[in-house]
């Protein structure tokens, strides 16, 4: 899990695999070993003794498997405004996205891409999804705001998208009409 694929890797442009029930022990791993990984991202002390960067996603084609599998682990909020999502996400689909757009204020980082790169990344504020978890139940979620978005960003990783591909390049920090933004 400490080997994160980089940008200019062709696994990461790819449209990742559906994942077949019953798991085999490898993809059920996987699923767990990528909640692992943003478990221990996310808490200080280990994040620094395995030198990880901290993660809130983390989608299976960043690991260098192409199957429709990603983690996604919001932590806590202080205000306890939004609950918290926590799922390891099996054959992911968005059925539906709010038209509100909204955008993270500080721009979107990710773990596969070393450097930088500044500008807003246009986001539906609402999404639902369907997905399946390790043992093949489905759900059906609606999520809002900062979950909404992480989603967002871990599902166009199973599609070969990557965030700096919708920034916009001749004005990065471009606001469309009634956009909100998302601390
Ligand atoms: C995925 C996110 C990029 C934008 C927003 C944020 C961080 C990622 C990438 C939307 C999804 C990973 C997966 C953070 C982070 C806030 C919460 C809790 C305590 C530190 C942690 C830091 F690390 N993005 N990194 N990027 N990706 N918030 N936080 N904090 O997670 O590439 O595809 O631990
Ligand atoms: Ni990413």
């Amino acid at each position: 899990m400490k080997d994160i694929t980089r940008d200019g890797n062709p696994v990461l442009r790819k449209q990742a695999e559906t994942v077949k029930f019953p798991l085999s022990k490898e993809d059920r791993e996987l699923g767990q070993n990528m909640m692992k990984y943003l478990e221990v991202s996310q808490d200080p002390e280990q994040c620094k003794k395995y030198h990880l960067r901290a993660g809130v996603g983390l989608a299976a084609p960043q690991v260098g498997v192409s199957k429709l599998m990603a983690a996604v682990l919001t932590p806590p909020e202080e205000d306890g405004k939004e609950s918290p999502f926590k799922a390891i996400m099996v054959n992911p689909v968005i059925v539906s996205n709010s038209v509100q757009p909204a955008a993270l204020t500080v721009g979107e980082g990710c773990l596969s891409v070393d450097k930088d790169i500044p500008g807003y990344v246009p986001r539906s504020d609402r999404v639902t999804i369907k997905y399946q978890d390790l043992d093949g139940n489905e759900h059906k979620v609606r999520l809002k705001h900062y979950p909404a978005i992480i989603v967002q960003h871990e599902i166009d990783h199973l599609h070969g998208t990557l965030f700096y591909d919708h920034i916009d390049t001749e004005n990065p920090f471009s606001q469309a009409e009634n956009e909100i933004f998302i601390d």
